[in-house]
């Protein structure tokens, strides 16, 4: 698009909304990025509404122009899905300024927000009314619950408390044609037809913008402890996670997995943040409980699960935290791993489910199968071991020298990504746990669904979205819509 043609645009934008909007090449360039920075984008401006009935106008006057609407939270995706495509003929929307927080209700158990409102804040909120909302993301200061309910985010309580979609009880949207659904219900039970909230959690904004969600709440715990666990392999993870299972029953929150490569790195980017043993293992499980009780009677089951594993030979050492800051200073070692992967170089990553049975033998066989196909690469294996979804990365074995390097080993993607997502197809598993598929994800999902699915997902999105303005070229590929 010529400038002259962006400027009587912009102008013509100007006469129905007359909120923020940036335009200046310096203001827009954050909104351009991905945050891995492999994706790269332009836009028309970067609209920042403060209300719903702003964010219609705007969807309306882009149905009307046909220009893309591009919703944006935080921009921490994983998935390239918030970064608007190359055409130069979409608009950003923006959310990060509608961050109210509309209603608490403690005997419903419920809050209601806006889109825009960071998931620390939603937290924050529920703190304030000693309630517990409890999706936790190492991004939580900067994503937004707008943003999570979109990717259907999942994260490290999932195993007690389920995924985004599970949290979600109702949301406002504004529709593809401008229009305003007040789906904000507050109720567990609700059998009145379609449920139009599923369609719009997990749609990654190709159906809708999210503009408020009502939210479950539940009981602060009275205790949490948070333990760090060498084992010899994922293969004793998984027999661990069994033990804590049994012994600590849905008091169990976290069940997380590191590689010593991700320790590593963590150690190496972030100097504060130590292996807190006197030698390295393979692999390490970072569990967490949550105690209705208290503290003491967190601490016994907790010892009965170590004392266990440690007679199955299941773990060679632990640490449990005994202070807040030593439970933080754990959760860092976890909770630093994307960035420090990050700060070594980019990577090929994958964000897989397989069944939680499947998930030993999945690591060793696919781990051996790319190690010896592709020479130079290091695994960076972590993730959600209690909910079946491991970030199966692939890095370089050395810091990148310069652009052709990385270039290069991006090139291995596709053949990197047809093993492990091949083995994952033949486990029964997904290509996206939670990240979503955005752009870098697309084309691999179509290939993995039926016929039948992508026809049903089509159809869907052409009814809802008919003008295919709604962040177009993500979730769906070109040659699926037709
Ligand atoms: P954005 O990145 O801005 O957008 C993501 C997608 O949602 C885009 O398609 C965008 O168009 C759409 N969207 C955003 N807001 C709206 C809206 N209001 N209405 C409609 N569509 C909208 N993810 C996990 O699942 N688990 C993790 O453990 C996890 N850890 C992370 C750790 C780090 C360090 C980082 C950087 C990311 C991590 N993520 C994780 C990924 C990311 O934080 C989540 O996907 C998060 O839910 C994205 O929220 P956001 O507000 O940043 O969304
Ligand atoms: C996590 O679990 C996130 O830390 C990010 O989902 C995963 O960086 C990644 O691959
Ligand atoms: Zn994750």
């Amino acid at each position: 698009m010529n400038e002259t043609e962006a400027g009587s645009l912009l102008e013509s934008l100007r006469t129905v909304f007359d909120g923020r909007l940036l335009t200046d090449a310096h203001d827009v360039e954050p909104f351009l990025n991905d945050w891995r920075r492999r994706y790269r984008g332009r836009t028309l401006a970067v609209a920042q509404p403060t209300s719903t009935a702003a964010v219609a106008a705007i969807v309306r006057w882009c149905s009307a122009n046909r220009v893309a609407v591009v919703a944006q939270g935080g921009n921490t995706g994983m998935s390239g899905a918030a970064t608007p495509d190359d055409s130069g003929r979409s608009l950003v929307v923006s959310l990060t300024q509608m961050s109210a927080v509309r209603a608490v209700d403690t005997v419903n158990n419920t809050i209601t927000v806006e889109a825009g409102l960071t998931l620390a804040g939603v937290q924050d909120a529920a703190r304030a009314a000693d309630r517990l909302f409890p999706l936790s993301l190492a991004s939580e200061g900067s994503c937004t619950i707008g943003g999570n309910l979109s990717t259907n985010a999942g994260g490290c309580q999932v195993l007690r408390y389920g995924n985004a979609r599970e949290l979600c009880l109702g949301v406002e949207v504004v529709t593809a044609d401008g229009e305003v659904w007040n789906g904000l219900r507050g109720l567990r039970k609700d059998n009145t037809g379609y449920d139009l909230r599923d369609l719009f959690v997990g749609a990654e904004g190709t159906l809708g913008i999210i503009t408020a969600a009502t939210l479950k709440l539940f009981p602060q715990p009275a205790a949490r402890l948070t333990a760090l666990a060498a084992v010899p392999s994922p293969r004793e993870a998984l027999a661990l996670l069994q033990i804590a299972q049994l012994e600590l029953g849905s008091s169990l929150t976290a069940f997380e997995l590191l590689s010593d490569v991700c320790l590593e790195l963590v150690a190496e980017a972030f100097p504060q943040c130590q292996r807190p043993f006197a030698e390295a293992s393979p692999s390490y499980v970072l569990l967490e409980c949550s105690d209705p009780e208290s503290e003491a009677h967190a601490s016994e089951r907790f010892e009965r699960v170590m004392m266990q594993a440690f007679d199955a030979g299941l773990a060679t050492d632990a640490v449990v935290a005994d202070s807040i800051a030593r439970s933080k200073a754990l959760w860092a070692l976890r909770e630093n791993v994307s960035a420090a992967e990050a700060a070594f170089g980019k990577a090929i990553k994958h964000d897989i489910a397989v069944p939680i049975s499947a998930i030993a033998d999945f690591i060793e066989a696919t781990s051996a199968a790319v190690e010896s196909r592709f020479p130079g690469i290091r695994m960076v294996v972590f993730g959600h071991l209690g909910d079946g979804n491991l970030h199966f990365n692939v890095a370089s074995a050395t810091r990148f020298g310069s652009a052709q390097d990385e270039s290069r080993f991006l090139a291995m993607q596709e053949d990197i990504n047809r093993v492990v997502h091949d083995a994952v197809a033949a486990s029964g598993g997904s290509i996206s746990a939670e990240h979503g598929l955005g752009v870098l994800r697309r084309d691999e999902s179509a290939r993995y669904k039926s016929p039948v699915e992508l026809e049903l997902m089509r159809r869907i999105k052409t009814v809802l979205d008919p003008l295919g303005i709604m962040n177009p070229g993500k979730v769906l590929p070109p040659s699926v819509l037709g």
